[in-house]
C-alpha cells in the first residue's frame, strides 16, 4: 500500500446492530489496492445469524478478488449464496490517481456524494437483490478532485441523512454529529461509511 494514496483518503463508520438482536445482518469493508480504493457494504435480508452469513460471504468473496469486476463478482457471488438469504449489495471504487469512481449496487445501498461546496448527489437505488438467480448491477460513475462518499444500508432512515449533517468534512466529525442526531434504538441493523477523498493531498 503507497503511503501517498492513503493519505487521500479518510475513512469513518458507525455500525450498530438492530435492537434486540445479537448480530448484525450488514457486513462490510474498506480497504486501498495500489491506486484503487474500495468500500464495501452488503445487508443480509432480515436480521440475525442467517442475514449475516449470508452478508459475510459476499464481503470475504469481495475481500479475496478486490481486483475482478464487479459483474463478475456479481455473477459469481450470487452462486455461493445457493439455499441461503439474498443479499443487497453496494461497491464503490475510487481510483485515487484520477479522481474516478464507479458504483455498483444491487438493491438498496444508498451513496451520496458530496462536493467541496456542498453539492450533493444522491443515487437512486434500483429493486433487487443478489439470490443465486440472475439480476442486474446498477453502475454510476462521476469524477470529483475533493468529496466526501457516504455509503449506508437501509437501517438508516431518510430524516437522518440531514444536509445539516453531512456536509463536506472530516469523516470523524461527520460521524459524530450523526450520532448525537440519531435515535440509539435502530429498528434495523445499520451501517454508515463516511468516506473522504482529496485528490490533491
Ligand atoms: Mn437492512
Amino acid at each position: 500500500m503507497s503511503e501517498m494514496n492513503k493519505e487521500k483518503i479518510d475513512v469513518d463508520f458507525y455500525h450498530e446492530i438492530k435492537s434486540g438482536e445479537k448480530e448484525s445482518g450488514d457486513s462490510f469493508f474498506y480497504a486501498i489496492y495500489e491506486h484503487m480504493f474500495i468500500c464495501v457494504i452488503a445487508d443480509g435480508l432480515g436480521s440475525g445469524q442467517l442475514a449475516k452469513e449470508s452478508s459475510e460471504i459476499v464481503v470475504q468473496f469481495i475481500k479475496e478478488n478486490p481486483l475482478l469486476d464487479d459483474q463478475s463478482i456479481v455473477a459469481l457471488t450470487n452462486k455461493h449464496l445457493f439455499k441461503k438469504r439474498g443479499v443487497v449489495l453496494g461497491i464503490l471504487r475510487i481510483q485515487m490517481d484520477k479522481g474516478e469512481y464507479v458504483y455498483s449496487s444491487i438493491g438498496n445501498i444508498g451513496l451520496i456524494v458530496i462536493d467541496e461546496n456542498n453539492n450533493r448527489e444522491r443515487n437512486i437505488p434500483k429493486h433487487g437483490y443478489l439470490s443465486n438467480r440472475p439480476c442486474e448491477l446498477k453502475q454510476i460513475s462521476g469524477k470529483v478532485s475533493r468529496a466526501n462518499f457516504i455509503l449506508y444500508s437501509d437501517g438508516v432512515s431518510d430524516n437522518e441523512l440531514t444536509r445539516e449533517t453531512f456536509q463536506y468534512g472530516k469523516p470523524s466529525q461527520l460521524i459524530e454529529t450523526f450520532k448525537r442526531h440519531i435515535s440509539h434504538t435502530r429498528s434495523d441493523d445499520t451501517t454508515l461509511i463516511a468516506i473522504q477523498y482529496n485528490h490533491s493531498l
